[in-house]
């Protein structure tokens, strides 16, 4: 791929409305270019089949490393005790998932915690599912996940090899971004989501040899969009992939798109000061918060002189004692210190953390969907669809163990009334999603999913973690996102 002359093509995009200019934008996103001398440099000493530290340096490394991380983060430091059950939940985790989970892989190697078994298993779990699926049906954002999950293992992207195959990650993360790029330009909204597209920007500017300001300039203008609804989690990821952005282009004089980097990373930094401050520590809601913390640990620089009460934040982050494998890796990078844009620079060859000593950790399951002892609740539910085809609404009562999650009660009224009540999940790096009931199913190409909600307000977690109260009305509601 021959270099692009990206001085005269990104700042014209800096006047341009989002929209109306769809095949001349997918055009300027084409093609690669040749990575700066200064970016190699970022990334040095990550090369696979470089030497390693030997077994007794690493001994030291390992002491060395933990005081490091756990001394980063401005003054903020997460009990030992607190990172080492995160660890071992991470752990307990990694390889036994199906399918396999990148940002478990992602957490484990920032942490410092990548050389045990675990870890060797779920990346040779990743880069199976990689060959498999990167060149037919994997979204942006989840080859943008695979990438930064194989740089955090020091592992080359553009040459995944298992089943005896190789697979370009980076390459069709390239092509999967264009994509979502085009089609926002078009429709006016990524393919996915906002949030894919942030990671898409995030991986692609952290490995250096992709083409992604384009994508950058998008987010940046969205973020700034007085309408712009983006979520906490999807405005923390973008503050991440634009921060990773502005700090590419410093180099390369391009004062004007970096202020406007500039500008939309303090806007997400600053807002999320001022929800931490009105929400005693939390921004968002829990599962937010790791990402948004990750957010703030990146980017002091854009919200100097104010300053973040970092400790606040932690505390109410390990006050929930977080038991989702997911939740914990969003987290626990920044309890440490580190962030995703740590991924590409990591030593592969140095410290890992002691908490654990390259033991499994205990594995912590998930709450088991049936309590066979526990007394009894009822739960009412209903499911509506006023969106598409023909119209429904279906409600029923249940009884079910007291303790269980929602999925119990899903199955009860499906076994009651299978005509009525009947239903989908598919597994996903949170869990079980919904993603069919009575027949109806969700499409990421309408943009329409099953909405939980409990008494008209939308569930903060998903049906095989969520345990309903006594009495409790739980709707299933066909909603467009
Ligand atoms: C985008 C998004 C959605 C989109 C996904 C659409 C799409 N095709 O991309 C939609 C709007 C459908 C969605 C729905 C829900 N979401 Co959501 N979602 C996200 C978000 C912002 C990004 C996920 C993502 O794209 N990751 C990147 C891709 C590449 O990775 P992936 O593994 O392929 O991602 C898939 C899963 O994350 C899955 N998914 C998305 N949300 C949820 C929620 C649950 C419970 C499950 C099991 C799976 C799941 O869809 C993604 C795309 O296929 C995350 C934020 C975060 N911090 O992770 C919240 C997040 C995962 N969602 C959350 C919630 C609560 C929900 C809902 C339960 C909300 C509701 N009340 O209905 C529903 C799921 C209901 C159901 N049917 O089971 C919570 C989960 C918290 C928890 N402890 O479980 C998060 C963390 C947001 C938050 N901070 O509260 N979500």
């Amino acid at each position: 791929m021959s270099p692009r002359p990206r001085e005269h093509a990104v700042p014209r995009l800096l006047g341009a409305p989002l929209s109306g200019r769809g095949r001349h934008v997918a055009k300027q996103i084409r093609g690669g270019r040749a990575r700066p001398p200064s970016q190699r440099r970022l990334r040095a000493g990550r090369t696979p089949g470089e030497a390693r530290t030997p077994p007794d340096e690493r001994m030291l490394c390992v002491a060395l490393g933990v005081v490091a991380l756990l001394g980063l983060a401005g003054g903020c430091a997460a009990p030992h005790n607190a990172v080492s059950r995160m660890l071992h939940l991470l752990e307990g985790s990694a390889g036994t998932t199906e399918p396999p989970n990148p940002s478990v892989l992602l957490a484990l190697n920032l942490a410092g915690a990548g050389a045990n078994s675990h870890c060797k298993l779920l990346l040779q779990q990743l880069q199976k599912t990689a060959v498999e699926r990167a060149p037919k049906d994997m979204t942006s954002g989840e080859l943008a996940l695979y990438t930064l999950a194989l740089l955090s293992s020091c592992q080359s992207p553009r040459r995944v090899r298992a089943l005896g195959h190789t697979v370009d990650v980076l390459r069709r993360l390239q092509e999967r971004t264009d994509e979502e790029v085009a089609y926002l330009v078009l429709e006016g909204a990524p393919r996915t989501t906002f949030y894919q597209l942030s990671l898409d920007v995030l991986a692609l500017c952290l490995e250096g040899t992709g083409s992604y300001e384009v994508a950058a300039v998008m987010l940046a203008k969205e973020v700034l969009s007085p309408g712009s609804g983006l979520s906490v989690d999807t405005r923390a990821v973008a503050a991440l992939a634009l921060t990773c952005a502005h700090g590419r282009l410093a180099a390369e004089g391009l004062g004007e798109l970096r202020e406007l980097l500039h500008d939309a990373v303090a806007r997400v930094a600053n807002a999320f000061l001022d929800q931490q401050e009105q929400g005693d520590g939390i921004i968002g809601n829990i599962y937010s918060t790791g990402l948004a913390l990750q957010a703030l640990t990146a980017t002091a620089a854009f919200y100097a002189p104010r300053e973040w009460d970092c400790a606040q934040a932690f505390s109410a982050v390990l006050r929930h004692h977080l038991q989702q494998p997911m939740a914990v890796a969003q987290a626990l990078p920044a309890l440490l210190g580190r962030t995703y844009l740590d991924a590409a620079g990591l030593d592969c060859g140095a410290s890992r953390h002691p908490a654990h000593g390259g033991t499994a950790g205990a594995h912590q399951g998930r709450p088991s969907a049936t309590a066979p002892l526990a007394p009894r609740i009822t739960v009412y539910y209903s499911v509506v669809n006023h969106l598409r085809g023909a119209h429904f609404s279906y409600s029923t009562r249940v009884r079910v163990p007291a303790g269980s999650v929602l999925l119990a009660v899903l199955r009860a009224a499906q076994e009651q009334d299978p005509a009525h009540f009947s239903f989908q999940t598919e597994a996903t790096s949170w869990g079980a999603m919904v993603v069919s009931i009575h027949g109806l199913a969700a499409s990421t190409a309408d943009k329409t999913y099953w909405r939980l909600l409990s008494g008209g307000d939308a569930l903060e977690q998903g049906v095989d973690t969520y345990k309903p109260r006594d009495g409790e009305h739980i709707q299933a509601v066909f909603s467009t996102y």
